[in-house]
């Protein structure tokens, strides 16, 4: 395979500063008029080099006059050029409506739709398809006025026209030169919810959420979201939009999430689309998260974008860390960072500890669609986070404001990002980089010594940094541990909070003043993204959960004496639930805390984050054990569930922090009541799927009907499926609902649905909804038979034909195998052996599976 090596860069030989575009659209076969003006960058004899993918030139033209000494390079277009400048032309033919990578320009739902980054551009025409390229580009479409009455591309329209037969065009223009995986354009037959946003210095933005016409009313959630996040990026950031348009498209068919081109995005629909009766709360955040997202790019990842492509999480980890912020300030900031905590522990800690692992800035790829990992996005954002931890809220906001002002209209590096952060505040992070280019997840251990009476107490720190694929050895990293001492007896702060930077392999540190027996609250905020390993018995673990003043703390002493209490139950077969049960109970009646705190803090934690804490993951155990201590806590405290079930949210439904977590509260409630299998609650989820005004409590009572075996579960299936079977993305619960159940018989059930009429490969969402749950559903997955990883491994090879991205984004469950016992583990390899065997493997899923075979 071709490896591309970060030390590798160089600045390209060519730049683009204007780009017109013509493209004359249709579903079969579309027709790119390319006219470029080059110019050379330095004095050197190299050629014009244009990427491609999949298509050949039709014509060549320099300075208007037709070529034949043009050659192709394996896909890459080579033009011999003599001068310091030209205007370089090329035409191509290409079908979107036979693009099932949904890469390049393809059909969604009978429109027409882009996606570029990171290397989609070359699939629609000849370009240097690489970010450092920054380019002007100006757009005329022409299409079926019919199909495609609405014509939409990047930036300003300019004008529009009708034209014979039927055809009608427009023209864009968009004057902030932008790298090729910007672009964008839709064609489509599309309703708009219009909305305007007056920025700080008085410029009136024209907004445009555009739907299908039966989707408009889904759209005010997405819309009003934008508009926050335009106001909170200028008061938190000092960030002005700075186009008089800015639209966003909702498509099917979408490999991602959504994509911030500029003044064009572009969104895979279960982003955009909500009402209460098919979005669940969660739905409504993550619409609000991603909207937010999208938006802030304009300025993390547009205005300033990546050098290269190593670079990414140069704009994909500061701008997740700009969402949460966002995201943060809408509601409960320690729920929220319970979430991110949560995500980053579920998938970037397993990616981290895996095959796969890799830095925040890599050093080589083959396919860099791979990349698009939790260590770029969401690790990535934790290290944006220390750093604001070490520099403190007015050195970060000098700092990023010294960034944006520096490297406006440039394509940056990860290291110019930390320069300015030095520059800015003084500090010195020259250790600190190492963030960048170690992976793995560092473990940090943690004991305090007190001597009964005295006023001494003694904190040792010890940090470990595992070895990864490539990385054998590592260097102490610099960890910003925020730390408090409580008092045992009089559950009372005996410290203020101490920002520790460690930065050794092991060290010491003394605290004064310490009168009675200390209890350690360590990594309060998850300041670092660490895994902590620390002494602390089950009772201080307790009392942690019930009087640390930090949330996160309190949240995360909870969560270790579940997994203590899980780890126990799952080597030895048995273990005392008491202190959890007790734990719980006191979080249930603190009439303190909040509805929404303590759905998170009873949470047990998952299967799959149970068997992260063991050397050998044996699934039945930990699911065994898990079971066992749900049960005790559901029958032990049923009253207490009950008085919870009974407090009802507002009806209708409201979207407001408030009225989520009281929801949430209920349904986690209803899961704890549904372990005592007292006889009425298949009756009260029954109810609740019946009555409820909308979808989080729903499927909330869906899935515990899913995960039971009472008569209700099939009735309650079938009234879902024949209430939405005309709704995709509810229709994708529907196959997720299945696939997460925690049933015996998941893996048969899964393999049914994959022969469902309604599942198709050929959209990602539904690939994803049952392909992806079934892969996290630890139990299921791993059935000793390995009906699990066939199944897996038949539907990957199937998918990689159409859609290679999404084919690998599927495939790391299999490559875990070295987590379990040998008859696993064969089987395992045998079907990662059997995907790289496969002929015309595709680049993105040969990568994955021959990486995760090593
Ligand atoms: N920057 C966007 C990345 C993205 C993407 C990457 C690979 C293939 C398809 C894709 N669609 C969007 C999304 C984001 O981080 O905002
Ligand atoms: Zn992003």
């Amino acid at each position: 395979p071709v490896v591309i090596l970060r030390e590798d860069y160089r600045p390209p030989a060519w730049l683009v500063p204007e780009t017109r575009l013509v493209f004359d659209l249709d579903a079969h076969a579309t027709r790119v008029h390319a006219i470029l003006s080059v110019t050379r960058n330095g004095d050197h004899g190299e050629p014009l080099r244009l990427d491609g993918a999949g298509q050949t030139p039709l014509s060549v033209t320099v300075d208007g006059i037709a070529i034949d000494d043009w050659r192709l390079e394996g896909e890459q277009l080579v033009i011999p050029l003599s001068g310091g400048q030209h205007r370089v032309e090329t035409e191509v033919e290409i079908a979107p409506d036979r693009n099932t990578q949904l890469m390049g320009l393809y059909a969604s739902g009978g429109n027409l739709c882009t996606q570029c980054e990171a290397e989609g551009f070359r699939r629609i025409t000849y370009f240097p398809d690489r970010p450092d390229v920054l380019s002007r580009y100006a757009v005329r479409m022409t299409a079926d006025k019919a199909r495609y009455p609405v014509l939409l591309a990047n930036g300003d329209p300019i004008a529009t026209g009708d034209l014979d037969g039927g055809r009608h065009w427009a023209e864009w223009n968009d004057p902030f030169p932008k790298p090729s995986y910007l672009f964008a354009l839709v064609a489509g037959d599309l309703a708009v919810n219009r909305g305007t946003f007056t920025t700080r210095s008085g410029r009136e933005v024209a907004l445009g959420i555009w739907v299908r016409a039966a989707d408009l009313a889904k759209t005010d959630h997405a819309l009003h979201a934008l508009k926050l996040s335009m106001a909170w990026d200028e008061r938190v950031y000092g960030r002005e939009y700075d186009l008089d348009v800015f639209n966003i498209v909702a498509v099917d068919d979408f490999n991602f999430g959504a994509m911030e081109n500029k003044g064009l995005n572009i969104f895979n629909s279960r982003y955009i689309l909500a009402d209460a009766d098919t979005a669940t709360d969660h739905d409504y955040d993550g619409i609000a998260a991603v909207v937010a997202h999208e938006y802030f790019h304009n300025w993390s990842g547009n205005r300033i974008t990546c050098r290269d492509w190593f670079q990414l999480s140069l704009k994909e980890g500061f701008t997740v860390y700009r969402d949460q912020g966002f995201s943060a300030d809408q509601g409960s900031a320690a729920v929220k960072r319970i979430e991110d905590v949560r995500s980053l522990r579920a998938a970037q800690f397993p990616e981290d500890a895996g095959p796969l692992s890799h830095p925040v800035r890599p050093d080589a790829y083959q396919e860099i669609s791979n990349f698009y990992t939790a260590t770029i996005y969401n690790k990535g954002a934790e290290l944006i986070r220390m750093m604001a931890t070490i520099l403190g809220p007015a050195a970060f906001r000098a700092a990023t404001d010294l960034y944006f002002d520096r490297f406006d209209g440039t394509a940056a590096t990860c290291e110019d990002f930390v320069a300015c952060m030095e520059e800015a505040s003084g500090a010195d992070l020259s250790q600190f980089r190492l963030w960048y280019g170690q992976a793995g997840t560092p473990r940090v251990s943690a004991s305090i010594d007190h001597v009964a009476g005295g006023g001494r107490a003694t904190l040792r720190l010890a940090q470990r940094v595992p070895p990864t694929p490539g990385q054998p050895t590592k260097r102490p990293m610099v960890l910003p541990l925020k730390v408090r001492l409580f008092g045992a007896e009089t559950a009372t702060p005996l410290t203020d909070e101490r920002l520790i930077l460690l930065s050794d392999a092991d060290e010491t540190l003394v605290f004064e003043g310490v009168t009675e027996r200390p209890v350690l609250s360590i990594n309060r905020g998850f300041s670092a993204p660490v895994i902590v390993e620390s002494d602390r018995s089950a009772a201080d673990l307790a009392f942690l959960s019930a009087h640390d003043d930090d949330p996160f703390a309190r949240y995360e002493a909870m969560q270790q004496l579940m997994l203590d209490t899980l780890v126990a139950g799952a080597i030895e077969g048995r273990a005392d639930h008491d202190a959890v049960i007790a734990a719980v109970a006191h979080t249930l009646d603190d009439p303190d805390l909040d509805a929404a705190f303590v759905a998170e803090a009873v949470l047990l934690p998952s299967d799959a984050f149970v068997g992260d804490q063991l050397a050998l993951v044996d699934p039945d155990a930990i699911f065994r054990a898990r079971e066992a201590l749900r049960r005790d806590i559901g029958v032990q405290l049923q009253d207490r569930w009950r008085l919870a079930y009974d407090r009802a949210p507002a009806v209708p439904y409201v979207y407001s922090p408030t009225e989520k977590g009281k929801r949430r509260l209920r349904n986690v409630a209803l899961g704890y009541l549904a372990a005592t299998d007292a006889a009425d609650v298949a009756a009260l989820a029954f109810e609740q799927f019946r009555a409820a005004d909308n979808m989080t409590d729903r499927q909330a009572a869906l899935t515990t009907l899913v995960n039971g075996d009472a008569e209700e579960r099939q009735a309650a299936l079938d009234l879902f499926y024949a209430r939405y079977a005309d709704n995709a993305l509810v229709l994708d619960k529907w196959f997720q609902t299945q696939a997460l159940a925690t049933r015996d018989d998941t893996a048969a059930v899964v393999t049914r649905l994959a022969a469902h009429a309604d599942f198709s490969l050929a959209n990602p969402n539904r690939a994803r909804s049952l392909i992806g749950a079934f892969g996290v559903n630890q139990r299921a997955f791993h059935q000793a038979d390995g009906a699990g990883y066939r199944f897996l491994a038949d539907q990957l090879i199937a998918l990689d034909q159409l859609n290679p991205q999404t084919a690998a984004k599927l495939l790391p469950p299999l490559g875990r195998w070295r987590r379990f016992d040998q008859g696993r583990a064969a089987l395992m390899r045998a079907e990662l052996e059997r995907i790289v065997a496969t002929p015309g493997l595709s680049r993105d899923l040969f990568e994955q599976a021959s990486k995760s075979l090593e």
